[in-house]
């Protein structure tokens, strides 16, 4: 395992790589080319630049989260080849740049939904939290208003202001798109771009829906075992692989998430490592990572991947906003390093007892 911090990039992340590098254990971050649309081809130069100002202060880019698909392949639009062809350009320029992660999502119109993005808990720290009953009573169209109101204006990972500014339209692609259909088009991409991958060494992580079940009827196909287990079935080679989130796949306490990490053995490439805490059916908050502060159990999640020998990256993911640290939500500093050595310890001791 390798462990690493997600990194928002130069100018915009308060949490800078120099911070990052002091984090014990850290060696590598996840990051991405930011202000890129889903369906723009990246130019080398621009990622040659960016995995230089990471080298130049001692990290390595362990994996790219994300390089999003547009909308287009999942609909099965008029230019959804095109758009293949930009993607497999833009894993070319990856792998000249000698990263072999792509962390990825197959997720209509909206990436991860959340009704309070800061959600005061007893102790005073704020948390990202779910109710299913007030995201359901938000017209959809404004989704995206609302969320950034709730940001303060800062910037949504997954949530482009571009896309959502053309929500009614992506709202009508998705229309006559139900999950059988969805999965026919995810199948098309993956027969497309899996080859290619295999040549360029890269390993592809498709990231769960989150949350695990559907959001304003809109299709959701990545929500538990039987879907990862069906998505690397579906080409099966080994580049095609899975970002196993146990934030996102717990947020249904059904999933069995040791169960579905031993059931990926070989196919999990990158894992967000995280807990959340049930508060009643379809109704969470995200917690502290340790077990005790929320609904899954830490030490069983690292166990299972210690024993299928999970050696790609890990990063721990959303932290609560603590210490009156200002932040992207959920990736303050102060409670993801906690986090970050909490598991650290989990694996060291885990490893040690074997
Ligand atoms: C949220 C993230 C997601 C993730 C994408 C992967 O914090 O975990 O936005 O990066 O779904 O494509």
């Amino acid at each position: 395992m390798k462990m690493t911090m997600r990194w928002f990039g130069p100018g915009f992340d308060p949490v800078t790589l120099d911070k990052i590098r002091q984090v014990p254990g850290v060696k590598g971050v996840i990051t991405t080319l930011y202000g890129k649309q889903p369906g723009d081809e990246w130019k080398s130069e621009e990622l040659f630049a960016l995995k230089k100002q990471v080298e130049d202060s001692g990290l390595v880019i362990a994996g790219i989260e994300s390089v999003n698909i547009h909308d287009s392949i999942k609909t099965a639009g008029a230019q959804r080849d095109m758009y293949i062809e930009r993607y497999i350009n833009t894993l070319k320029v990856i792998s000249q740049a000698g990263i072999n992660l792509v962390c990825y999502n197959f997720m209509a119109v909206f990436d991860w939904t959340r009704s309070d993005l800061a959600k005061i808990r007893p102790d005073g720290a704020a948390v990202m939290a779910y109710d299913h009953k007030l995201v359901e009573e938000i017209n959809p169209d404004n989704m995206f208003n609302v969320m950034q109101e709730k940001a303060g204006g800062c910037l949504l990972p997954g949530w482009e202001p571009e896309r959502m500014a053309r929500i009614k339209e992506l709202f009508k692609m998705y229309h006559d798109i139900d999950e059988e259909t969805l999965f026919k088009n995810l199948e098309y991409f993956l027969k497309a771009i899996i080859p290619e991958c295999e040549k360029l060494k890269i390993k592809m992580g498709m990231h769960p829906d989150d949350p695990g079940w559907s959001v304003f009827g809109l299709p959701r196909i990545m929500k538990n075992k039987e879907n990862l287990l069906r998505l690397v079935n579906m080409v099966d080679n080994p580049c095609n692989g899975v970002t196993l989130c146990s934030g996102s796949l717990g947020t249904n306490p059904d999933n069995d998430i040791p169960d579905i990490i031993r059931s990926l053995k070989g196919r999990i490439h990158f894992a967000h490592v995280r807990n959340v805490k049930h508060n009643a059916p379809g109704d969470f908050e995200e917690s502290a990572h340790l077990s005790s502060d929320g609904s899954l159990d830490m030490y069983s999640i690292m166990k299972a991947l210690c024993d299928i020998g999970f050696d790609g990256p890990l990063r721990p993911d959303h932290g609560r906003q603590i210490w009156g640290e200002v932040s992207v939500p959920g990736y303050g500093l102060y409670d993801r390093a906690i986090g970050l050595s909490y598991l650290s310890g989990l694996w060291e001791a885990i490893n040690k007892g074997k």
